[in-house]
C-alpha cells in the first residue's frame, strides 16, 4: 500500500491517525486505518436472497401488479414511475402556524413522492442492466427533476439498495423526494459552496475533481465525461463520489453524450461494487444538485452537479460498518483510509462476477 500524500501538504499521513475535513458538508472524519486489525465478533448480516423471481405478480412493483392503494400497475417494459402509495410528503399539509418560543419552531413540509422502476424484472439490478436501459433511467432522473424542480426547491432522488439499507423490495427501483423546503443536507452543500466560490472564484466541486483527477491516488475510475473518486474526507468504507468533469448543474443539462457515458460509468462503478464481495452490494445513493423551483437564485453557478454512494460493508458481504457510539455522540470514524479503498475499488475487474463462466475443475 502506497503512502497516501494525502493533499495535505504532501505529508505520509495514511498510517497514522488523523481528523479530515469534508468542505462539502462541512463536517470532519477520524481516519483510524489501523482498526481494520481488530478482531470481529459483532453481528454478521445475512447474504441478500438469490433467488427473487423475475415476475411475481404479489410484488406491487411489477408490470401488471396491484398496489398498495388499489391501482395495476401497467405491463410496462422499460422505466415505471407512479406516485408513491404512502408518501413522507403531500402537497396540501396544512401550515403549523406561528412559533411562540424559539425553542419550539415548526414549519410547512409540503412535496410529492414518486417510485421509479428501473426495469421490468425484479431479478435484475444496475450493473447487470445494459446501456441503453441505464441510459433510460437517466432520462427519466433528468426529467423527473424538470418535472418536479418546476415547482419545488429540492427534488432528491435516491435508491436504498439491499435490505441492509432499509430496501423493502427487491425490484430494481428509486426514489423521488421533491419537497418545499430545503433538505438539511442540502442547505450545508449549498452554504458551503457559495462561500467556497466567493472566496476562491470557482465551483468548489469543479475545482475538487480538477485536483483529484491529476493527485489520482483515491480516482476510481475515470472517462470522457465522469470522474468517480473515493472522497478525501469519505466516512463509509467504499463510499464514492460521481462528478462530471465539466461544470453541469442540474442533471437535465446533461447531453446525450454525457448520459450515455454516465450509463458506462455506472454500470463499471457498480460491477466493481458487485465484485469487491461478490454480492450485490448494498448502498444508499441520491443525486445533488442546484436548487430548483420558481423561486431558485438566479445565479446556482457554485454548484456542480454530483452523487454520492454511501455502502455499508466493511469486511466482507456480511459485514457491515457500523454509525453507532462515537460516530452519534461525537463524529464519523473510519477504519480503511480512502486512499486504500480506491486502490481496492480500482483494482477490481470491470466484468461482473456473476457473468463470469463457472470454473469447470
Ligand atoms: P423502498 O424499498 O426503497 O422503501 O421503496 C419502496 C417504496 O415503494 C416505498 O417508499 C412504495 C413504498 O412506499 N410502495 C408503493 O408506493 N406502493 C406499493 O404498493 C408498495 C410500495
Ligand atoms: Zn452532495
Amino acid at each position: 500500500m502506497g503512502r497516501g500524500r494525502g493533499g495535505a501538504g504532501g505529508l505520509p499521513i495514511a498510517e497514522h491517525q488523523h481528523i479530515r475535513y469534508n468542505p462539502l458538508q462541512d463536517e470532519w472524519v477520524l481516519v483510524s486505518a489501523h482498526r481494520m486489525k481488530r478482531p470481529w465478533q459483532g453481528q454478521v448480516d445475512p447474504l441478500p436472497p438469490d433467488d427473487v423471481p423475475r415476475h411475481d405478480p404479489r410484488n406491487p412493483l411489477c408490470p401488471g401488479a396491484t398496489r398498495g392503494n388499489g391501482e395495476v400497475n401497467p405491463h410496462y417494459e422499460g422505466t415505471f414511475l407512479f406516485n408513491n402509495d404512502f408518501p413522507a410528503l403531500q402537497p396540501d399539509a396544512p401550515s403549523p402556524g406561528p412559533s411562540d418560543h424559539p425553542l419550539f419552531q415548526a414549519e410547512a413540509a409540503r412535496g410529492v413522492c414518486k417510485v421509479l422502476c428501473f426495469h421490468p424484472w425484479s431479478d435484475i439490478t444496475l450493473p447487470l442492466m445494459s446501456i441503453p436501459e441505464i441510459r433510460a433511467v437517466i432520462d427519466t432522473w433528468a426529467s423527473v427533476t424538470e418535472e418536479l424542480g418546476s415547482k419545488y426547491p429540492w427534488v432528491q432522488i435516491f435508491e436504498n439498495k439491499g435490505a441492509m439499507m432499509g430496501c423493502s423490495n427487491p425490484h430494481p427501483h428509486c426514489q423521488v423526494w421533491a419537497s418545499s423546503f430545503l433538505p438539511d443536507v442540502a442547505r450545508r452543500e449549498e452554504r458551503s459552496q457559495q462561500a467556497y466560490q466567493k472566496q476562491h472564484g470557482s465551483p468548489m466541486l469543479l475545482e475538487y475533481g480538477r485536483q483529484e483527477a491529476e493527485r489520482r491516488e483515491r480516482v476510481v475510475l475515470e472517462s470522457e465525461h465522469w470522474l468517480v473518486l473515493v472522497p478525501f474526507w469519505a466516512v463509509w468504507p467504499f463510499q464514492t463520489l460521481l462528478l462530471p468533469r465539466r461544470h453541469v448543474k442540474r442533471l437535465p443539462e446533461l447531453s446525450s453524450a454525457e448520459r450515455d457515458d454516465l450509463a458506462c460509468i455506472m454500470k463499471k462503478l457498480l460491477t466493481k461494487y458487485d465484485n469487491l464481495f461478490e454480492t450485490s452490494f448494498p448502498y444508499s445513493m441520491g443525486w445533488h444538485g442546484a436548487p430548483t423551483g420558481p423561486e431558485a437564485e438566479a445565479d446556482c453557478s457554485h454548484w456542480q452537479l454530483h452523487a454520492h454512494y454511501y455502502p455499508p460493508l466493511l469486511r466482507s458481504a456480511t459485514i457491515r460498518k457500523f454509525m453507532v457510539g462515537y460516530e452519534m455522540l461525537a463524529q464519523s470514524q473510519r477504519d480503511l483510509t480512502p486512499e486504500q479503498a480506491a486502490q481496492r475499488l480500482r483494482a477490481l475487474p470491470e466484468d461482473h462476477y456473476r457473468l463470469r463462466p463457472k470454473d469447470a475443475s
